[in-house]
């Protein structure tokens, strides 16, 4: 384990520390609890002992600023144990109460330190396992199953959030709706295992041309069947054209071929964006807009952009 040793009096941080360096343990020293919270950040330990009474900062306070942190982050809880000389039940009950997980005497044998830091050591790694499923959990909920893009429910959240933010500042806020042309006609020729291999070409290109445009904060997602959104929070008009452009010219590029797609030969898609200048109210006016964007895309042949602002409708081929 990484074990954040915190302890004003320097005899008992060098006896505990050899201590627990011989059980294999990393040990890092601090002599208030100022020091430990900003080598807990540093550090990332997975275990702390900590001393009650100490200058500068004692070891409830430090406890608090690691807890307020900890609250901030996801899955963090890190093992407190505060060393006491005495260690009495009073004792024991403050330091759960202030955000400990035990108390031990400084005092304590070897063999009793070993064993409890055995113990810790099966938390920790337990916990670790835990952290990791989970944030791999997350990762996969956010993801759509066939193409690895962000899916409906994160792109909801992630939009209202960043809509939110727009809103604050009035920023720009753009949003792409982008459908691929006569694909039931693909499925119909090529059978669905292609359509499938086709959709996650067309995601690859569309998360392409987003990841290689400069707007940092840009995001594609699978809307739902063949139909993909790119979501450019704080962007002009301008950009919102260019990559409704480059979108429809990137697929084209893939030059999947689809003999049913009249005219193309190849796979292509039709995209509608939609731009407000200042982001105030009308998140779902402004995917609507979109939406009908793109129904008069396919309305003018399909295989191209269209793009609406407040201040007019801009058709960009
Ligand atoms: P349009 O140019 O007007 O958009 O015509 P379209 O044929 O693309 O439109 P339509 O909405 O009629 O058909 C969409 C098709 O997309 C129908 C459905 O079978 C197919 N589709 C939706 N989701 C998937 C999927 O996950 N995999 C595959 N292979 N096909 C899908
Ligand atoms: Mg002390
Ligand atoms: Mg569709
Ligand atoms: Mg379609």
């Amino acid at each position: 384990m990484k074990i954040l040793l915190v302890d004003d009096a320097r005899s008992v941080s060098i006896l505990l520390a050899s201590r627990l360096t011989s059980f294999g343990h990393e040990v890092c020293l601090a002599e208030n609890g100022e020091v430990a919270f900003s080598k807990f950040r540093e550090f990332a330990p997975d275990l702390v002992l900590m001393d009650i009474e100490m200058p500068v900062m004692d070891g409830f306070a430090a406890t608090h600023l690691i807890r307020d942190f900890e609250a901030s982050q996801q899955w963090a809880w890190t093992p407190i144990i505060f060393l006491t000389g005495a260690n009495t039940t009073d004792n024991l009950v403050t330091a759960i109460e202030a955000g400990g997980d035990d108390l031990i005497a400084k005092t304590m044998p070897e063999a009793v330190l070993r064993a409890k830091m055995k113990a810790m050591a099966r938390v920790a790694g337990l916990r670790q396992k835990l952290a990791q499923a989970n944030l791999k959990l997350e990762e996969l909920a956010s993801r759509d199953g066939l193409t690895g893009l962000c899916n409906r429910r994160f792109m909801d959240l992630k939009t209202d959030a960043s809509w939110a933010q727009a809103c604050e500042r009035g920023d720009g806020f753009a949003i792409l709706m982008i459908d691929i042309d006569n694909f039931k006609k693909y499925n119909d020729h090529y059978g669905h295992q292609a359509g499938d291999d086709c959709l996650r070409s067309i995601a690859r290109a569309i998360e392409a041309a987003v990841s290689a445009s400069k707007f940092e904060h840009s995001f594609a997602a699978r809307y739902g069947g063949e139909e993909f959104a790119v979501v450019m929070p704080g962007v002009s008009q301008s950009a919102c054209e260019d990559m409704a452009r480059g979108i429809v010219e990137a697929i084209r590029q893939c030059a999947l071929p689809h003999e049913q797609n009249a005219g193309w030969g190849i796979v292509t898609a039709s995209v509608g964006g939609c731009l407000v200048e200042h982001a105030q109210d009308g998140l779902v006016a402004l995917f609507r807009a979109a939406d009908q964007q793109l129904y008069q895309a396919k309305e003018q042949g399909r295989n191209c952009a269209r793009c609406v602002t407040a201040s007019g409708v801009a058709p960009s081929n």
